[in-house]
């Protein structure tokens, strides 16, 4: 399998993000990609290539105009208005009852009105380092429509949080779906889109949630206990034309690997029934035991089995890099899912 990799995702370095009432250390950080890159290389996968590149054209059938140019200019213009000695951070969002249909001219108003959270710095480098993030996905999307079975787009920063206009949970740009999008266009009727994070898939769940050419699965940690809070119940199925086509599996904190396994399966049933042309899988490891953020009970050893669940599929498969903070195991838990695919 074909890994999609670049080091530009390290421009992306934010210094603190809001958590447990302090600014801590950003926990979406260079070392992530580092060592999962590093794993790959090491292990038997296959080779490591470098992005092409792609323009706006194919972030702007996902993202709307005005937030793709709020991202570009971001950075500037907090330079403008604070310096450049600390990163960009929201302050405050518009609540019930509040405004929120204008986007603000002032720098602090415009990363209010395009965010959902205080845990994503915008910095020097973010709008280079998430473009290069989308075009590691549509790269690795672009190897499957030429005939390839499966392949890893190692992006970083992630992309499922983000929605067709607002960023957080350290994403800025849906990589998973622009590369659905792209399928799309390039003439596939049917795209599953299969999120096995332990954050809801918030972002994607939003892109597709009226259409029937995608169908949005994720397996999460409940809305009840877990960020982001508001959106990711079962109930939660599509809307018009999309009614039926977005599936959501939330799970208590302390889900162990059995209980995560059969929701898995419901997932995979239903993919089956929907036979899509193409499968992106948006793979977080922060399902796993140790991660620092995360409440599910997965092992090292139980990541090989989802790998070979997916492949048994059949299906053209792109792997999409996510989230997964317990930085020491994310690369063994990332290419034990791919090990996994292949070996299937
Ligand atoms: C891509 C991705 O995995 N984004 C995750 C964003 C999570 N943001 C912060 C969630 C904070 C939940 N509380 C953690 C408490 C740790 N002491
Ligand atoms: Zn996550």
């Amino acid at each position: 399998m074909k890994t999609i990799y670049t080091d530009t995702h390290r421009l992306q370095h934010g210094n603190l993000e809001l958590m447990d009432g302090q600014l801590l250390p950003c926990f979406e950080k260079p070392e992530r990609a580092d060592l999962v890159i590093s794993h790959v290389r090491a292990s038997q996968l296959g080779p490591v290539l470098e992005p092409q590149e792609f323009g706006i054209a194919p972030l702007a059938r996902i993202h709307a105009p005005n937030y793709l140019a709020f991202l570009q200019s971001a950075w500037d213009a907090w330079v403008e208005e604070h310096g450049s000695d600390h990163h960009a951070l929201p302050l405050n969002w518009p609540i019930r009852g509040m405004r929120s249909d204008i986007e603000p001219e002032a720098i602090d108003g415009k990363l209010s009105y395009f965010s959902f959270d205080a845990g994503t710095p915008i910095t020097p480098g973010t709008w280079q380092a998430v473009t290069r993030s989308a075009y590691v996905a549509l790269t690795a999307q672009q190897w499957i429509a030429s005939g390839e079975r499966a392949a890893f787009a190692l992006c970083r920063p992630p992309g499922h949080h983000a929605a067709a206009d607002y960023y957080g949970g350290y994403c800025f740009l849906n990589n998973a779906a622009i590369a659905a999008q792209a399928f799309l266009d390039q003439g596939a009727a049917r795209v599953a889109v299969l999120d096995v994070d332990y954050h809801h898939a918030n972002g994607t769940q939003a892109i597709f949630y009226a259409r029937d050419d995608v169908l949005v699965l994720s397996l999460h940690g409940d809305p009840r206990q877990e960020f982001p809070y508001f959106l990711g119940y079962a109930d939660e199925t599509g809307l018009g034309a999309g009614e039926g086509f977005n599936a959501n599996y939330p799970l208590p904190w302390g889900t162990d690997a059995s209980t995560w396994f059969a929701a898995l399966e419901s997932a995979c049933e239903r993919i089956t029934a929907y036979a899509p042309d193409a499968l992106v899988i948006s793979l977080g490891v922060d399902t796993y035991k140790g991660d620092p953020i995360s409440q599910f009970l997965l092992d090292s050893a139980d990541y090989p089995r989802l790998g070979q669940r997916l492949a048994r599929l059949g299906l053209p498969t792109l792997f999409v890099m996510e989230g997964g903070y317990a930085v020491d195991a994310i690369g063994v838990n990332t290419v034990n899912v791919l090990t996994g695919f292949m070996q299937a």
